[in-house]
Protein backbone atom coordinates (compact mmCIF):
# COMPACT_ATOMS: atom_id res chain seq x y z
CA UNK A 1 0.00 0.00 0.00
CA UNK A 2 1.55 3.28 -0.56
CA UNK A 3 1.56 5.76 1.83
CA UNK A 4 -1.44 7.85 3.19
CA UNK A 5 -0.44 11.45 3.86
CA UNK A 6 -2.62 12.04 7.52
CA UNK A 7 -1.50 15.42 9.13
CA UNK A 8 -4.31 16.30 11.60
CA UNK A 9 -6.32 13.47 13.28
CA UNK A 10 -9.82 13.55 14.36
CA UNK A 11 -10.58 12.20 17.72
CA UNK A 12 -14.44 10.29 17.48
CA UNK A 13 -14.32 9.90 21.75
CA UNK A 14 -13.98 11.47 24.88
CA UNK A 15 -12.70 11.06 28.52
CA UNK A 16 -9.21 9.32 29.21
CA UNK A 17 -8.94 7.39 25.66
CA UNK A 18 -9.19 10.66 23.92
CA UNK A 19 -6.23 12.55 25.63
CA UNK A 20 -4.39 9.21 25.04
CA UNK A 21 -5.01 9.64 21.18
CA UNK A 22 -4.16 13.51 21.27
CA UNK A 23 -1.22 12.60 23.16
CA UNK A 24 -0.27 9.63 20.41
CA UNK A 25 -0.52 12.73 17.84
CA UNK A 26 1.47 14.78 19.43
CA UNK A 27 4.17 12.59 19.78
CA UNK A 28 4.12 11.48 15.56
CA UNK A 29 3.98 15.49 15.19
CA UNK A 30 0.31 15.47 14.30
CA UNK A 31 -2.24 17.75 14.66
CA UNK A 32 -5.66 16.63 16.45
CA UNK A 33 -9.19 17.88 16.68
CA UNK A 34 -11.51 17.02 19.32
CA UNK A 35 -15.08 16.33 18.89
CA UNK A 36 -16.98 16.56 21.73
CA UNK A 37 -21.10 16.77 23.48
CA UNK A 38 -21.86 19.37 25.15
CA UNK A 39 -21.33 18.05 28.44
CA UNK A 40 -17.62 17.41 27.69
CA UNK A 41 -16.82 20.92 27.02
CA UNK A 42 -14.46 21.56 29.48
CA UNK A 43 -13.13 18.36 29.53
CA UNK A 44 -8.77 17.54 29.55
CA UNK A 45 -9.47 16.14 25.73
CA UNK A 46 -10.65 19.46 24.09
CA UNK A 47 -7.94 21.65 26.09
CA UNK A 48 -5.29 19.46 25.11
CA UNK A 49 -6.16 18.98 21.06
CA UNK A 50 -5.32 21.32 18.83
CA UNK A 51 -8.62 22.16 17.60
CA UNK A 52 -12.28 21.06 18.79
CA UNK A 53 -15.85 20.98 17.87
CA UNK A 54 -19.27 20.52 19.16
CA UNK A 55 -21.01 18.10 17.88
CA UNK A 56 -23.97 17.95 19.68
CA UNK A 57 -26.00 17.79 23.16
CA UNK A 58 -24.93 15.79 26.39
CA UNK A 59 -26.63 12.02 25.13
CA UNK A 60 -24.23 9.97 23.31
CA UNK A 61 -27.01 9.22 20.69
CA UNK A 62 -27.35 12.96 20.07
CA UNK A 63 -23.33 13.23 19.58
CA UNK A 64 -20.59 10.33 19.76
CA UNK A 65 -22.82 7.96 18.14
CA UNK A 66 -23.88 10.04 14.82
CA UNK A 67 -21.88 9.10 12.35
CA UNK A 68 -22.49 12.33 9.72
CA UNK A 69 -22.12 14.74 12.41
CA UNK A 70 -18.53 13.03 12.95
CA UNK A 71 -17.71 12.51 9.16
CA UNK A 72 -18.58 16.24 8.32
CA UNK A 73 -16.85 17.39 11.91
CA UNK A 74 -13.75 15.56 10.60
CA UNK A 75 -13.87 17.08 6.50
CA UNK A 76 -15.08 20.21 8.20
CA UNK A 77 -11.95 20.42 10.47
CA UNK A 78 -9.17 19.03 7.61
CA UNK A 79 -8.42 15.79 8.83
CA UNK A 80 -7.40 13.01 6.96
CA UNK A 81 -7.93 10.25 9.49
CA UNK A 82 -10.37 9.35 12.38
CA UNK A 83 -9.76 7.60 15.59
CA UNK A 84 -12.68 6.41 17.05
CA UNK A 85 -11.12 5.03 20.57
CA UNK A 86 -13.34 2.03 22.35
CA UNK A 87 -16.79 2.22 22.63
CA UNK A 88 -19.21 4.22 20.77
CA UNK A 89 -18.57 3.71 17.11
CA UNK A 90 -15.47 1.89 17.34
CA UNK A 91 -16.66 -1.21 16.08
CA UNK A 92 -19.96 -0.38 13.51
CA UNK A 93 -18.29 -1.30 9.91
CA UNK A 94 -20.90 1.62 8.74
CA UNK A 95 -18.57 4.55 10.57
CA UNK A 96 -15.61 2.86 9.18
CA UNK A 97 -17.26 2.69 6.00
CA UNK A 98 -18.98 5.95 5.82
CA UNK A 99 -15.28 7.42 7.02
CA UNK A 100 -13.63 5.50 4.13
CA UNK A 101 -16.11 6.40 1.87
CA UNK A 102 -15.76 10.37 2.56
CA UNK A 103 -11.69 10.16 2.29
CA UNK A 104 -11.04 9.64 5.42
CA UNK A 105 -8.62 6.88 6.84
CA UNK A 106 -10.08 4.92 9.53
CA UNK A 107 -7.80 4.25 11.79
CA UNK A 108 -8.89 0.40 12.82
CA UNK A 109 -9.63 -2.33 10.59
CA UNK A 110 -11.85 -2.39 7.17
CA UNK A 111 -15.46 -2.48 7.61
CA UNK A 112 -15.23 -5.78 6.18
CA UNK A 113 -12.98 -7.22 8.49
CA UNK A 114 -15.46 -5.32 11.48
CA UNK A 115 -18.07 -7.02 9.74
CA UNK A 116 -16.71 -10.88 9.90
CA UNK A 117 -15.58 -10.56 13.18
CA UNK A 118 -18.87 -8.68 14.67
CA UNK A 119 -20.82 -11.84 13.93
CA UNK A 120 -20.26 -13.98 16.18
CA UNK A 121 -21.23 -16.68 14.27
CA UNK A 122 -19.00 -15.95 11.62
CA UNK A 123 -15.85 -15.17 13.79
CA UNK A 124 -16.63 -19.11 15.46
CA UNK A 125 -16.92 -20.55 11.70
CA UNK A 126 -13.31 -18.37 10.48
CA UNK A 127 -11.58 -19.78 13.88
CA UNK A 128 -12.50 -23.13 13.15
CA UNK A 129 -11.77 -23.14 9.38
CA UNK A 130 -8.06 -22.22 10.52
CA UNK A 131 -8.11 -25.13 13.28
CA UNK A 132 -8.24 -22.41 16.34
CA UNK A 133 -10.21 -24.23 18.96
CA UNK A 134 -13.88 -23.19 19.50
CA UNK A 135 -15.70 -24.41 22.36
CA UNK A 136 -18.46 -27.20 21.56
CA UNK A 137 -21.71 -25.91 20.74
CA UNK A 138 -24.65 -25.23 18.46
CA UNK A 139 -25.16 -22.41 16.50
CA UNK A 140 -28.53 -20.57 15.25
CA UNK A 141 -31.23 -21.76 18.16
CA UNK A 142 -34.90 -20.92 16.91
CA UNK A 143 -36.44 -22.16 20.08
CA UNK A 144 -36.90 -23.41 23.69
CA UNK A 145 -37.39 -26.70 22.28
CA UNK A 146 -34.09 -26.53 20.41
CA UNK A 147 -32.15 -25.40 23.05
CA UNK A 148 -32.80 -28.47 25.37
CA UNK A 149 -32.13 -30.93 22.48
CA UNK A 150 -28.79 -29.50 21.79
CA UNK A 151 -28.61 -28.81 25.98
CA UNK A 152 -28.92 -32.56 26.27
CA UNK A 153 -26.26 -33.81 23.93
CA UNK A 154 -23.50 -31.77 25.37
CA UNK A 155 -24.90 -32.00 28.43
CA UNK A 156 -25.34 -28.84 31.15
CA UNK A 157 -23.99 -26.39 32.38
CA UNK A 158 -24.37 -24.56 28.80
CA UNK A 159 -23.97 -20.77 27.91
CA UNK A 160 -26.82 -19.06 25.61
CA UNK A 161 -25.21 -16.22 23.84
CA UNK A 162 -26.31 -13.77 21.58
CA UNK A 163 -24.61 -13.39 18.09
CA UNK A 164 -24.41 -10.01 17.35
CA UNK A 165 -23.18 -9.74 21.37
CA UNK A 166 -20.87 -9.45 23.37
CA UNK A 167 -19.73 -8.25 26.78
CA UNK A 168 -21.79 -10.39 28.07
CA UNK A 169 -25.18 -9.14 26.79
CA UNK A 170 -27.87 -11.54 25.85
CA UNK A 171 -25.65 -14.41 27.97
CA UNK A 172 -27.35 -16.80 30.81
CA UNK A 173 -25.90 -19.96 31.77
CA UNK A 174 -28.52 -22.83 31.64
CA UNK A 175 -27.95 -25.39 34.37
CA UNK A 176 -31.09 -27.61 33.78
CA UNK A 177 -33.57 -28.42 31.23
CA UNK A 178 -35.93 -26.68 33.47
CA UNK A 179 -33.94 -23.61 33.50
CA UNK A 180 -34.28 -23.55 29.24
CA UNK A 181 -37.79 -21.57 28.61
CA UNK A 182 -36.84 -18.36 31.04
CA UNK A 183 -32.56 -18.62 30.13
CA UNK A 184 -34.37 -18.55 26.31
CA UNK A 185 -36.70 -15.71 26.30
CA UNK A 186 -34.67 -13.38 28.79
CA UNK A 187 -31.36 -13.49 27.12
CA UNK A 188 -33.46 -12.90 23.53
CA UNK A 189 -35.25 -10.11 24.72
CA UNK A 190 -31.86 -8.89 25.98
CA UNK A 191 -29.93 -9.22 22.90
CA UNK A 192 -32.97 -7.43 20.92
CA UNK A 193 -33.19 -4.89 22.97
CA UNK A 194 -28.93 -4.32 23.00
CA UNK A 195 -28.63 -5.10 19.75
CA UNK A 196 -31.63 -5.21 17.87
CA UNK A 197 -30.89 -8.81 16.42
CA UNK A 198 -32.13 -11.78 19.05
CA UNK A 199 -30.25 -14.45 17.10
CA UNK A 200 -28.88 -17.06 19.75
CA UNK A 201 -26.58 -19.87 19.97
CA UNK A 202 -25.47 -22.28 22.84
CA UNK A 203 -22.28 -23.19 23.99
CA UNK A 204 -20.69 -25.61 26.86
CA UNK A 205 -20.23 -23.49 29.94
CA UNK A 206 -16.70 -23.54 30.98
CA UNK A 207 -17.18 -23.27 35.01
CA UNK A 208 -13.44 -22.46 35.51
CA UNK A 209 -12.35 -20.15 33.25
CA UNK A 210 -10.28 -17.66 32.71
CA UNK A 211 -10.71 -14.85 30.32
CA UNK A 212 -7.63 -14.60 28.20
CA UNK A 213 -6.82 -12.62 25.39
CA UNK A 214 -3.85 -11.95 22.64
CA UNK A 215 -3.02 -8.57 21.68
CA UNK A 216 -2.40 -8.58 17.67
CA UNK A 217 -1.00 -5.68 15.25
CA UNK A 218 -0.86 -5.93 11.53
CA UNK A 219 0.13 -3.39 8.61
CA UNK A 220 -0.44 -2.93 5.23
CA UNK A 221 2.73 -5.04 4.08
CA UNK A 222 1.49 -8.47 5.31
CA UNK A 223 3.28 -7.90 8.47
CA UNK A 224 0.88 -9.57 11.29
CA UNK A 225 2.40 -9.78 15.10
CA UNK A 226 1.27 -10.64 18.36
CA UNK A 227 1.98 -8.89 21.33
CA UNK A 228 1.49 -11.84 23.97
CA UNK A 229 -1.90 -11.94 25.97
CA UNK A 230 -3.62 -10.16 28.61
CA UNK A 231 -5.49 -11.93 31.42
CA UNK A 232 -8.81 -10.23 32.60
CA UNK A 233 -10.15 -12.63 35.12
CA UNK A 234 -11.09 -10.16 37.39
CA UNK A 235 -14.28 -8.88 36.08
CA UNK A 236 -18.15 -7.88 37.66
CA UNK A 237 -20.92 -8.26 35.58
CA UNK A 238 -18.93 -8.70 32.57
CA UNK A 239 -17.18 -5.59 33.40
CA UNK A 240 -13.30 -6.00 33.59
CA UNK A 241 -12.02 -4.22 36.77
CA UNK A 242 -8.06 -5.80 36.46
CA UNK A 243 -5.89 -6.62 33.91
CA UNK A 244 -2.85 -7.97 33.61
CA UNK A 245 -0.02 -9.17 31.73
CA UNK A 246 2.08 -11.56 31.36
CA UNK A 247 -1.23 -14.25 32.79
CA UNK A 248 -0.20 -15.91 35.88
CA UNK A 249 -2.30 -19.09 34.59
CA UNK A 250 -0.34 -19.88 31.04
CA UNK A 251 2.69 -22.26 30.62
CA UNK A 252 4.88 -21.71 28.09
CA UNK A 253 3.46 -24.12 25.43
CA UNK A 254 -0.08 -23.33 26.01
CA UNK A 255 1.25 -19.17 25.43
CA UNK A 256 2.86 -20.13 22.24
CA UNK A 257 -0.43 -22.11 21.09
CA UNK A 258 -2.64 -19.15 21.95
CA UNK A 259 -0.53 -16.73 20.47
CA UNK A 260 0.13 -18.77 17.08
CA UNK A 261 -3.83 -19.29 17.09
CA UNK A 262 -4.67 -15.83 16.95
CA UNK A 263 -2.24 -14.94 14.66
CA UNK A 264 -3.84 -17.66 12.20
CA UNK A 265 -7.12 -15.98 12.95
CA UNK A 266 -5.95 -12.81 11.92
CA UNK A 267 -4.33 -13.94 8.59
CA UNK A 268 -7.11 -15.60 7.47
CA UNK A 269 -9.06 -12.71 7.46
CA UNK A 270 -6.85 -10.07 6.44
CA UNK A 271 -6.62 -8.38 9.52
CA UNK A 272 -5.06 -4.79 9.64
CA UNK A 273 -4.70 -2.45 12.50
CA UNK A 274 -4.76 -3.52 16.34
CA UNK A 275 -7.19 -5.93 17.47
CA UNK A 276 -7.68 -8.48 20.39
CA UNK A 277 -8.31 -12.22 20.22
CA UNK A 278 -10.41 -13.13 22.81
CA UNK A 279 -10.27 -17.17 24.67
CA UNK A 280 -11.72 -18.51 27.30
CA UNK A 281 -9.23 -20.62 29.09
CA UNK A 282 -10.51 -23.94 30.78
CA UNK A 283 -8.38 -24.11 34.36
CA UNK A 284 -9.77 -27.80 34.83
CA UNK A 285 -9.39 -29.67 31.34
CA UNK A 286 -6.08 -27.14 30.52
CA UNK A 287 -7.22 -25.86 27.42
CA UNK A 288 -8.33 -22.71 26.13
CA UNK A 289 -11.35 -22.19 22.97
CA UNK A 290 -11.58 -18.90 20.82
CA UNK A 291 -14.54 -16.81 21.96
CA UNK A 292 -14.42 -13.45 19.78
CA UNK A 293 -11.61 -10.78 18.08
CA UNK A 294 -12.67 -7.07 19.22
CA UNK A 295 -11.82 -4.82 16.42
CA UNK A 296 -10.92 -2.03 18.58
CA UNK A 297 -8.22 -0.40 20.51
CA UNK A 298 -9.23 -1.68 24.24
CA UNK A 299 -9.37 -0.02 27.57
CA UNK A 300 -6.56 -2.23 28.72
CA UNK A 301 -4.21 -2.05 26.31
CA UNK A 302 -1.38 -0.05 28.35
CA UNK A 303 -0.81 -3.25 30.20
CA UNK A 304 0.57 -4.69 27.20
CA UNK A 305 2.72 -1.29 26.21
CA UNK A 306 4.07 -1.71 29.74
CA UNK A 307 5.71 -4.84 29.56
CA UNK A 308 6.71 -4.81 24.80
CA UNK A 309 7.71 -1.13 25.15
CA UNK A 310 5.27 -1.01 22.37
CA UNK A 311 2.79 2.32 22.13
CA UNK A 312 -0.39 0.47 20.52
CA UNK A 313 -1.86 3.98 19.88
CA UNK A 314 1.13 5.07 17.98
CA UNK A 315 1.47 1.87 15.66
CA UNK A 316 -2.60 1.95 14.39
CA UNK A 317 -1.95 6.23 13.34
CA UNK A 318 1.20 5.08 11.51
CA UNK A 319 -0.41 1.30 10.27
CA UNK A 320 -2.97 3.65 8.78
CA UNK A 321 -0.14 6.04 7.55
CA UNK A 322 0.79 3.11 5.16
CA UNK A 323 3.62 2.04 7.33
CA UNK A 324 5.18 -0.88 8.05
CA UNK A 325 5.36 -1.70 11.31
CA UNK A 326 7.83 -0.35 13.74
CA UNK A 327 9.36 -4.51 14.91
CA UNK A 328 9.57 -7.39 13.90
CA UNK A 329 7.72 -10.11 16.19
CA UNK A 330 11.46 -11.16 17.33
CA UNK A 331 12.00 -8.34 18.84
CA UNK A 332 8.76 -8.54 21.06
CA UNK A 333 9.41 -9.38 24.54
CA UNK A 334 7.76 -9.96 27.56
CA UNK A 335 9.30 -7.58 30.25
CA UNK A 336 8.34 -7.75 33.90
CA UNK A 337 4.98 -7.96 34.68
CA UNK A 338 2.33 -5.19 34.74
CA UNK A 339 -1.39 -4.77 36.39
CA UNK A 340 -3.95 -1.91 35.61
CA UNK A 341 -6.74 -1.21 38.25
CA UNK A 342 -9.51 0.87 36.82
CA UNK A 343 -10.45 3.58 38.55
CA UNK A 344 -14.83 4.37 37.93
CA UNK A 345 -16.47 7.40 39.74
CA UNK A 346 -18.83 4.29 41.68
CA UNK A 347 -19.63 3.49 45.16
CA UNK A 348 -18.52 -0.21 45.57
CA UNK A 349 -20.44 -0.31 48.57
CA UNK A 350 -23.49 0.93 47.13
CA UNK A 351 -23.67 -1.61 44.41
CA UNK A 352 -21.71 0.28 42.22
CA UNK A 353 -24.03 3.24 42.03
CA UNK A 354 -22.46 5.54 40.15
CA UNK A 355 -21.23 8.99 41.66
CA UNK A 356 -21.29 11.84 39.28
CA UNK A 357 -20.07 15.28 40.14
CA UNK A 358 -17.11 18.29 40.85
CA UNK A 359 -13.86 16.01 41.63
CA UNK A 360 -12.50 18.78 44.14
CA UNK A 361 -9.37 16.48 44.97
CA UNK A 362 -7.08 14.28 42.62
CA UNK A 363 -4.15 13.88 43.98
CA UNK A 364 -2.36 10.76 42.92
CA UNK A 365 1.23 9.73 44.27
CA UNK A 366 3.89 11.47 43.10
CA UNK A 367 7.50 9.92 41.28
CA UNK A 368 6.14 6.16 42.00
CA UNK A 369 6.37 5.13 38.41
CA UNK A 370 3.08 4.19 38.27
CA UNK A 371 1.03 5.08 34.88
CA UNK A 372 -2.19 7.25 35.30
CA UNK A 373 -4.39 7.49 31.98
CA UNK A 374 -6.55 9.63 33.09
CA UNK A 375 -8.71 12.99 31.95
CA UNK A 376 -9.58 13.77 35.20
CA UNK A 377 -7.75 16.77 37.02
CA UNK A 378 -8.92 19.37 40.22
CA UNK A 379 -12.38 21.11 39.32
CA UNK A 380 -13.66 18.45 36.96
CA UNK A 381 -16.92 17.60 36.79
CA UNK A 382 -17.69 14.12 35.77
CA UNK A 383 -21.03 14.13 33.76
CA UNK A 384 -23.53 11.44 34.56
CA UNK A 385 -23.79 10.26 30.89
CA UNK A 386 -21.37 8.06 30.31
CA UNK A 387 -19.07 5.26 31.55
CA UNK A 388 -18.15 6.02 35.11
CA UNK A 389 -14.26 4.99 34.34
CA UNK A 390 -12.50 8.18 35.41
CA UNK A 391 -8.83 6.39 35.14
CA UNK A 392 -6.97 3.35 34.72
CA UNK A 393 -3.10 3.00 37.08
CA UNK A 394 -0.60 0.52 36.02
CA UNK A 395 1.76 -0.97 38.02
CA UNK A 396 4.74 -2.31 35.71
CA UNK A 397 7.71 -3.87 37.81
CA UNK A 398 10.21 -6.95 37.77
CA UNK A 399 7.57 -9.64 39.27
CA UNK A 400 3.86 -9.70 39.58
CA UNK A 401 4.64 -10.11 43.19
CA UNK A 402 6.28 -6.38 42.97
CA UNK A 403 3.50 -4.80 40.44
CA UNK A 404 0.59 -5.93 43.37
CA UNK A 405 3.02 -4.29 45.77
CA UNK A 406 3.89 -1.12 43.51
CA UNK A 407 0.19 -0.89 42.89
CA UNK A 408 -1.16 -0.87 46.70
CA UNK A 409 1.70 2.09 47.41
CA UNK A 410 -0.14 3.90 44.38
CA UNK A 411 -3.88 3.31 45.74
CA UNK A 412 -3.30 3.57 49.32
CA UNK A 413 -1.38 7.01 48.58
CA UNK A 414 -4.05 8.80 45.73
CA UNK A 415 -6.11 11.13 47.89
CA UNK A 416 -9.83 11.86 45.79
CA UNK A 417 -12.85 14.25 47.16
CA UNK A 418 -16.06 15.19 45.59
CA UNK A 419 -16.85 11.52 44.11
CA UNK A 420 -16.89 8.38 45.25
CA UNK A 421 -14.21 5.85 43.80
CA UNK A 422 -13.48 2.70 43.41
CA UNK A 423 -10.15 2.93 44.95
CA UNK A 424 -10.92 1.12 48.20
CA UNK A 425 -12.60 -2.24 46.22
CA UNK A 426 -9.57 -2.28 44.35
CA UNK A 427 -7.77 -2.49 47.54
CA UNK A 428 -9.73 -5.14 48.81
CA UNK A 429 -9.26 -7.00 45.38
CA UNK A 430 -5.24 -6.68 44.93
CA UNK A 431 -4.77 -7.17 48.50
CA UNK A 432 -6.67 -10.71 48.65
CA UNK A 433 -4.59 -14.05 49.54
CA UNK A 434 -6.37 -15.34 46.30
CA UNK A 435 -5.54 -12.63 44.17
CA UNK A 436 -1.98 -13.13 45.13
CA UNK A 437 -2.33 -16.37 44.17
CA UNK A 438 -3.01 -15.66 40.71
CA UNK A 439 -5.65 -18.21 40.65
CA UNK A 440 -8.90 -17.02 40.65
CA UNK A 441 -11.57 -17.17 37.71
CA UNK A 442 -13.82 -15.03 36.27
CA UNK A 443 -17.07 -15.48 38.36
CA UNK A 444 -14.62 -15.38 41.71
CA UNK A 445 -15.91 -11.29 42.07
CA UNK A 446 -19.26 -12.23 42.31
CA UNK A 447 -19.22 -15.96 43.87
CA UNK A 448 -16.62 -15.11 46.16
CA UNK A 449 -15.00 -11.25 46.93
CA UNK A 450 -18.34 -9.70 47.25
CA UNK A 451 -20.05 -12.37 49.33
CA UNK A 452 -17.02 -11.90 52.07
CA UNK A 453 -16.54 -8.32 51.72
CA UNK A 454 -20.24 -7.62 52.75
CA UNK A 455 -22.37 -5.02 53.21
CA UNK A 456 -20.25 -2.96 55.61
CA UNK A 457 -18.04 0.38 53.56
CA UNK A 458 -14.98 0.67 54.75
CA UNK A 459 -13.79 4.20 54.82
C1 LIG B 1 -17.78 -18.05 28.05
C2 LIG B 1 -17.41 -18.40 29.37
C3 LIG B 1 -17.42 -19.74 29.70
N1 LIG B 1 -17.80 -20.66 28.79
N2 LIG B 1 -18.12 -19.02 27.18
C4 LIG B 1 -17.98 -13.30 28.77
C5 LIG B 1 -17.98 -12.16 27.81
C6 LIG B 1 -17.96 -12.76 26.45
N3 LIG B 1 -16.96 -12.13 25.66
C7 LIG B 1 -17.69 -14.21 26.64
N4 LIG B 1 -17.68 -14.49 28.03
C8 LIG B 1 -17.55 -15.76 28.51
N5 LIG B 1 -17.84 -16.78 27.64
C9 LIG B 1 -18.12 -20.28 27.56
N6 LIG B 1 -18.52 -21.23 26.69
C10 LIG B 1 -17.07 -17.39 30.24
C11 LIG B 1 -17.16 -16.06 29.83
C12 LIG B 1 -16.84 -15.08 30.80
C13 LIG B 1 -17.64 -14.91 31.96
C14 LIG B 1 -18.78 -15.66 32.21
C15 LIG B 1 -19.55 -15.47 33.37
C16 LIG B 1 -19.17 -14.51 34.29
C17 LIG B 1 -18.05 -13.74 34.06
C18 LIG B 1 -17.28 -13.93 32.90
C19 LIG B 1 -16.13 -13.16 32.70
C20 LIG B 1 -15.38 -13.35 31.56
C21 LIG B 1 -15.73 -14.30 30.62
Amino acid sequence: MSETEIRRVFVANRGEIAVRIVRACKALGLQSVVGFSAADRDSLAVRMADRAVCLGPAPSSASYLKVDTLVAAALGTGCQAVHPGYGFLSERSQFARACVDAGLAFIGPTAEAIDRMGDKINAIAEAKRVGVPVVPGKERLESVAELVEAAGEMGYPCLLKATAGGGGRGMRVVRSASEAASAFSSAQAEALAAFGNGTLYLEKYIEEARHIEIQVLADHHGNVCHLYERDCSVQRRHQKLIEESPSPALDAKTRAEMTQAALALARSVGYRNAGTVEFVYDVRAKRFYFLEMNTRVQVEHPVTEAVTGIDIVREQILIAMGRPLSFTQGDVRLQGHAIECRINAEDAWKDFRPSPGTVTRWQPPADDGVRLDTHVFEGYRVPPYYDSMVAKAIAHAPDREAAIEKMTGFLRGFRVAGIATTIPFQLKVIGHPRFADGTVTTTWVEKQLMPELGPQPTP
